[in-house]
């Protein structure tokens, strides 16, 4: 099951307790404090990998809590700090406390840090001085931070590929990377987002959207989440439906009622499946689509030429942007 959505509670570790006591020497009852400080609770990082799934393995987690610190013990032992928590995380993914709307986001392989733990108290050997030699105070450990966040994988792609299901979509994905995408001739085979790397841009193929997915028809269009980050859309529209340009203004509507920013993205529209049309109807068809972008390309997963002239064409695209 893919989850890119989820809450739960975070915290770091609460400090420790200092206490109050005292020390016993052999013959001497009173020998002064000897209270320890306690420890301090582990702070909490987050760290990004690259696992777009890992999110569902914390479908039934609650919370993530750093260690609390130990409280201190007599004899001016001093309680073991907490562990810290470092808790992994998609890259991309956005977390966002949800009482202060404060968010962050895991870009990046190394740990961030993300919530301190509580500081230490102190014992009562901790205020001996020379005006006060026999403190009786002590004090308590900080409480941890944290509280409820939403977890809410955002796909940091290159180019995002979207379209009608049944577009070739997948297939054009297998055919440009090394993905393994599964691919089949009915629609939703894709029912979460795959990604392929093409000369270290990453491509991201998204779940096919219908007319009405904004308003939760076939797989609905939370997923389109995972276009928000990408530098440009490849707009893949197949030869062979029975009027291709209506898909392509469909696909648009659908974009822009989940977010109107994804139509100011650059756009390339890619017909697919151009084997299954004769070349008249092809290029009448693009040059109808280059009416409303200038930018159309074709493709064929059974013509390896094409393929590969797409994919130069992907390529330089990109690293223009
Ligand atoms: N003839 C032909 N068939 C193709 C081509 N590309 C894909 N197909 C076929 O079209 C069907 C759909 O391909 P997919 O790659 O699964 O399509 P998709 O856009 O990923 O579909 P969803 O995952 O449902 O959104 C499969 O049966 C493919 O074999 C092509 O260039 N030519
Ligand atoms: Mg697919």
């Amino acid at each position: 099951m893919f989850i890119d959505e989820l809450t739960v509670k975070i915290h770091s570790g609460k400090g420790g307790d200092g206490i109050v006591s005292w020390m016993h020497f052999k013959g001497i009852d009173h020998a002064g404090p000897g209270g320890g400080n306690g420890g301090q609770g582990g702070d909490v990082y987050l760290r990004g990998v690259r696992d777009i799934g890992l999110l569902s393995k914390y479908r039934f987690i609650k919370e993530f809590k750093a260690e609390d610190g130990r409280n201190g013990s007599k004899n001016c032992m001093h309680g073991k700090a907490g562990d810290d928590l470092i808790i992994d995380m998609p890259i991309g993914t956005v977390v966002t406390n949800l009482e202060t709307g404060e968010f962050v986001e895991v870009l990046d392989e190394t740990p961030m840090f993300f919530l301190k733990g509580g500081n230490r108290g102190y014992g009562n050997a901790h205020f001996k001085g020379p005006k006060n030699i026999n403190p009786k105070e002590s004090t308590n450990g900080k409480p941890a931070q944290g509280g409820e966040y939403k977890i809410e994988l955002k796909l940091v792609v290159d180019l995002g590929m979207v379209g009608l299901p049944n577009a070739g979509k997948s297939s054009l994905l297998n055919s440009l990377t090394a993905s393994k995408a599964k691919v089949g001739s009915y629609q939703f085979t894709t029912i979460a987002p795959n990604l392929g790397d093409l000369y270290g841009f990453v491509l991201a193929d998204i779940p096919g959207l219908i007319e009405g997915a904004s308003e939760g028809r076939g797989l609905g269009h939370n997923f389109l989440r995972h276009i928000s980050r990408t530098k440009a859309l490849l707009h893949c529209i197949s030869a062979e439906n029975p009027d291709p340009l209506k898909d392509y203004v469909l696909i648009r509507e659908e974009l822009g009622k989940y977010d109107k920013s994804l139509l100011d993205k650059p756009e390339t529209v890619l017909v697919t499946k151009t084997d299954t049309v004769d070349d008249k109807i092809l290029k009448k068809l693009v040059t109808a689509l280059k009416k409303k972008n200038k930018n159309v390309l074709t493709v064929s997963i059974l013509d390896d030429n094409s393929v590969k002239a797409l994919s130069d064409e992907l390529v330089k695209m990109l690293r223009k942007i």
